[in-house]
């Protein structure tokens, strides 16, 4: 392994520390001290009884009074809550996806977008049934575009992308009448359902809050991943580097942050122009640094090679090191905290969507029209600040490592097609990856993905449960923050490969990659599930047969629940390590964690000892195996 280490939790918290005895100087506030002033939490919350949508209460449910003013029980109140929070995850991811369908539609051969995948454009538009034939790229992307956006209110039918699914799945998806129909429908009618008067059943609600996630994930989340890709280009492997020790002094250092990559593409694209270059040195600066915070990050640096700064809970930090010029955001997981911690250093917060406005913040509004000029305001803005900074705040942590990112299926395929000699043309296929789970030289696979959350130390059970997972010859396939989570700790470094059992050392060896597949932002999520339904064809078995389940230990927003429901709904077994307010209802919690199976051949696990979380992991993963015969 050489030189080779990985990055401990103890030494990510050393970091932090010193980051807040910087903040403390300047009065700063952080996430650390909020959780304090939060704690205990409401128990009722977090069991999901208490209920908020009418104004005849709001009502608690407790031994004494078990029944809302309505009449209402502890069970339908839990899955009404649960419905909700599903809805809003589902909204939010799809909004992402309509947002790229819409700069999909604005691409020009002379505008501010391009389609950078032509291949994978016409790919889609085939799949979809559109006619490809001598037709200029371009108004073939705005056709599928406005496809793609009708998939959002489309009138009848399901999702076009449910067919990529292997029969099996469609046809339980078909019995179990859970098939999406148009992602804003099922949205609007898990609303609907929650509404006072209407559901009350537990079953109603959670087939609802199923059919919900798989509108997002083979619908909204899928459209984002896919015309993302046609845009910017799909993915392929990629050298970046990870954690706060990427942030340079010397340079200007802008922070991209949020979830859509229209905004972060643009400013990458200005911040290497030779003129803004140019601009920073004039400025006193060496050159200029961009680095990434969340899921717009991870789409930067698998598509760019763009490093990583942090994961969610280390968004503060970048302020901390008070070398950050500015901190430039679109949607979703941004904290509000942002505004004022910025204001304690010199760092510029940047908010650029109607979506996502922030008190305390420069709202500087892009739209794919004025994206180029307004990235390039935001660049020069950023290199203007550069000479505002305090000399005695700053300090980045010199704390980094090396991962290659950009493992898009069409690039797993690629490269696992090195792993062994089969006879077979396996171009395209992932017949090697079947091959080496069926011999048993890697035991199957865990997709990891989801937030950090305070109630969990942070990264500790990402970073944990992979150790355990690849020590046992479990590949992982990561996205979101906890991708982020394994590159700060070096499990994307290929010479991790030391770290794993014999078999996977071997296939890393022999197919050059990581442990650790990094797949992308959340929501790509739906790239997995490309991933299992392929491995499904290739291997004949269901989905649910695969030794392969979902992990979200250290999960926090409604996203992750919509997303845990579509996993679920797709036929992975699913191991949550943070509880998703079910606990107040043996009937939701009953079904989620056990009746669904009988649906969706699924279900979850809720286990917030990371220990036994992955064990129970390992012990889900054998069984299946033993069920195969193999
Ligand atoms: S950014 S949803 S904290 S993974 Fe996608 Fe990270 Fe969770 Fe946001």
């Amino acid at each position: 392994m050489g030189d080779f280490k990985l990055t401990t939790i103890e030494e990510f918290e050393a970091a932090t520390n010193r980051l807040l005895e910087t903040g403390a100087k300047v009065g700063a506030d952080a996430y650390q001290y909020r959780v304090k002033n939060q704690t205990p939490h409401c128990k009722f919350g977090e069991q999901g009884v208490c209920c908020r949508i009418c104004t005849m209460g709001p009502c608690r449910i407790t031994p004494k009074a078990p029944r809302g003013i309505c009449g209402c029980d502890a069970h339908g109140i839990v899955g009404r809550n649960y419905l909700r929070f599903t809805a809003g995850g589902a909204a939010t991811h799809s909004d992402h996806g309509r947002e790229i369908c819409h700069t999909l539609y604005c691409t020009a051969p002379d505008g501010n977008y391009k389609v950078k995948d032509p291949e994978k454009l016409i790919r889609i538009a085939k799949e979809w049934g559109v006619e490809t034939e001598g037709k200029d790229i371009y108004d073939l992307a705005h056709e599928v575009a406005v496809l793609a956006l009708g998939e959002y209110g489309k009138v009848f039918g399901h999702q076009n992308f449910i067919k990529r699914a292997p029969k099996h799945t469609q046809e339980i998806w078909a019995r179990e009448e859970i098939e999406p129909r148009a992602i804003d429908r099922e949205v609007s009618c898990a609303m609907h359902m929650t509404h006072m008067g209407c559901s009350s059943k537990p079953e109603a609600l959670i087939r609802q809050s199923l059919r919900a996630g798989l509108a997002d994930g083979w619908g909204g989340s899928m459209a984002g991943t896919e015309f993302s890709d046609v845009l910017f280009g799909t993915p392929m492997p990629i050298d970046t580097e990870a954690n706060l020790g990427v942030m340079v002094e010397e340079n200007v250092n802008i922070v991209v942050h949020g979830h859509d990559p229209s905004l972060s593409e643009m400013i990458c694209e200005y911040a290497d122009d030779p003129e803004m270059i140019a601009y920073a040195k004039e400025m006193g600066a060496k050159g200029i640094t961009v680095s990434g915070v969340c899921c717009t990050s991870n789409e930067v640096a698998m598509r760019r090679g763009i490093p990583m700064a942090g994961n969610f809970l280390q968004q503060e930090n970048v302020i901390l090191t008070g070398a950050c010029e500015a901190i430039v955001v679109d949607v979703q997981c941004i904290f509000p905290a942002i505004g004022p911690l910025a204001k304690c250093f010199h760092t510029k917060f940047v908010t650029t969507s109607p979506i996502a406005q922030m008190p305390e913040s420069d709202y500087i509004r892009f739209s794919p029209e004025n994206a180029g000029e307004n990235a390039k305001a935001i660049v020069k803005m950023a290199i203007e600040n550069f000479k505002n900074r305090k000399p005695e705040l700053v300090h980045i942590p010199q704390m980094k490592q090396k991962a290659t990112v950009g493992y898009s299926v069409e690039a797993i395929k690629k490269t696992l097609d090195t792993v062994t000699n089969s006879q077979v043309d396996i171009t395209g296929t992932l017949k090697p990856l079947v091959e080496c789970v069926k011999s048993g030289v890697i035991r199957g696979a865990v997709a990891m993905v989801g937030c950090n959350n305070p109630k969990v130390r942070p990264d500790t059970a990402h970073i944990g449960l992979m150790k355990k997972l690849i020590e046992n010859d479990i590949i992982i396939v990561a996205s979101g923050c906890s991708a982020q989570a394994a590159a700060k700790a070096g499990l994307m470094d290929k010479r991790a490969r030391d770290l794993c059992g014999a078999g996977l050392k071997r296939v890393c060896q022999l197919a050059d990659i990581p442990p650790v597949l990094h797949m992308g932002s959340c929501v790509d999520i739906s790239r997995m599930m490309i991933l299992v339904s392929d491995l499904s064809k290739d291997s004949g078995w269901n989905i649910s047969e695969l030794p392969v389940v979902g992990c979200a230990p250290e999960w926090m927003s409604e996203k992750a629940v919509s997303i845990g429901n579509y996993v679920v709904a797709t036929g992975l077994d699913t191991f949550l390590g943070v509880d998703p307010y079910a606990s107040g209802s043996s009937e939701v919690e009953g079904l989620l964690q056990g009746g669904i199976r009988d649906w969706v051949e699924a279900c979850y696990t809720v286990e917030t000892d990371i220990d036994k979380l992955v064990d129970k992991m390992i012990d889900r993963i054998e069984e299946k195996r033993t069920a195969l015969g193999i």
